[in-house]
């Protein structure tokens, strides 16, 4: 009978702990399935790009985009860039894209068939366009699959292409944002590094992310390295991963950050399994808090923490 009691009250607390973890997994930011978002800000307004998802092998072949003013209510702006309709030499597998502007345009970067195009655009919504009618980085150089760009833009103007899974390439991009110079492609690969490379630069320093493990693997999670310049040399932090599954948020990974325009606030983009039934091609895209400590590492992200007050962009910034 004691047996009994105990045996029923710690299936209690099993019930409500599942209960409790259901209950507070935060909501999508995005409806419907979306993986590898990346978030960025201009002039006031919060933009996620993200790969659209729930199509078998991440078979999409085109990208939209959507807005919002507060990073909680979400405006979806539509389909920017269309394979069928506006590529000449690629039909599928449109993949975790990003987005930078520089010389007043907008560029977005964008995995095409295991390679890597660029589109342009005065809007960030677009239209955008194929200036090159060819891949920015073509399939079978560089010892990676070409996928997963992602374009840092630094204070004086400088962009630098990082993109590859199974490796990490970096190359300063020249001034047209649309070609670089083969010969400067330099591996950077991180231990453990395996694709969704992303860069922030805060106090002078340079924090290159990146997702390690597979996607379609519960375990996928985000690391990060620290460096003096875009290009490293990356010394890993102690302290990964700093983004990982917890209870029913599974494989939370491939991420972007987006800092708060004139504050040193900071809130980390992801994709996560779809709650309930996903996996890892049917993803849904979260955003919660990102904080530093005062030595300068980026604290553990707690994916049941979602953003908290209504929150206005005031400014923009490059
Ligand atoms: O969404 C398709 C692929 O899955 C991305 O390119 C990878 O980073 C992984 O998230």
């Amino acid at each position: 009978m004691r047996r009994h009691a105990k045996l029923t009250i710690l299936a209690t607390c099993l019930t409500v702990c599942v209960g409790y973890a259901r209950e507070t997994a935060i909501t999508p930011s995005l409806p419907g399935a979306h993986a590898d978002p990346h978030i960025a800000c201009f002039d006031g307004t919060y933009y996620i790009y993200p790969t659209t998802d729930g199509i078998a092998g991440w078979g999409s072949s085109s990208f939209s985009c959507f807005s919002s003013a507060d990073l909680m209510h979400w405006k979806n702006e539509g389909v920017i860039l269309d394979f069928q309709k506006d590529l000449s030499w690629a039909d599928e597998r449109a993949w975790a894209p990003c987005i930078a502007r520089n010389n007043g345009n907008y560029y977005f970067y964008y995995s095409a068939a295991q390679q890597i195009g660029v589109a342009m655009s005065d809007s960030p919504t677009g239209p955008f366009e194929d200036p090159l009618g060819k891949p920015l980085v073509a399939r079978g150089a560089y010892q990676c699959q070409v996928i997963d760009p992602m374009v840092f833009v630094d204070e004086d103007g400088s962009a630098y292409l990082y993109f590859g899974q199974g490796n990490c390439n970096v190359v300063k991009l020249n001034d047209d944002m649309i070609s670089f110079d083969p010969d400067q492609v330099k591996r950077i690969t991180p231990k453990g590094y395996n694709e969704g490379a992303f860069v922030l630069k805060r106090r002078g320093r340079y924090y290159l992310m990146w997702s390690s493990y597979d996607t379609r693997d519960p375990r996928y999670c985000v690391n990060y390295a620290v460096g003096p310049s875009p290009t490293g040399p990356f010394t890993p932090a102690a302290n990964n991963p700093i983004l990982k599954q917890r209870g029913i948020v599974k494989a939370a990974g491939h991420h972007s950050v987006v800092q708060v325009p004139g504050e040193d606030q900071w809130f980390i983009a992801y994709h996560r399994f779809q709650i309930p039934d996903g996996n890892g091609y049917n993803r849904e895209v979260c955003i919660s808090p990102l904080r530093f400590d005062s030595t300068g590492s980026i604290a553990p992200v707690d994916v049941f923490e979602p953003v908290h007050a209504p929150l206005q962009a005031q400014q923009t910034v490059d």
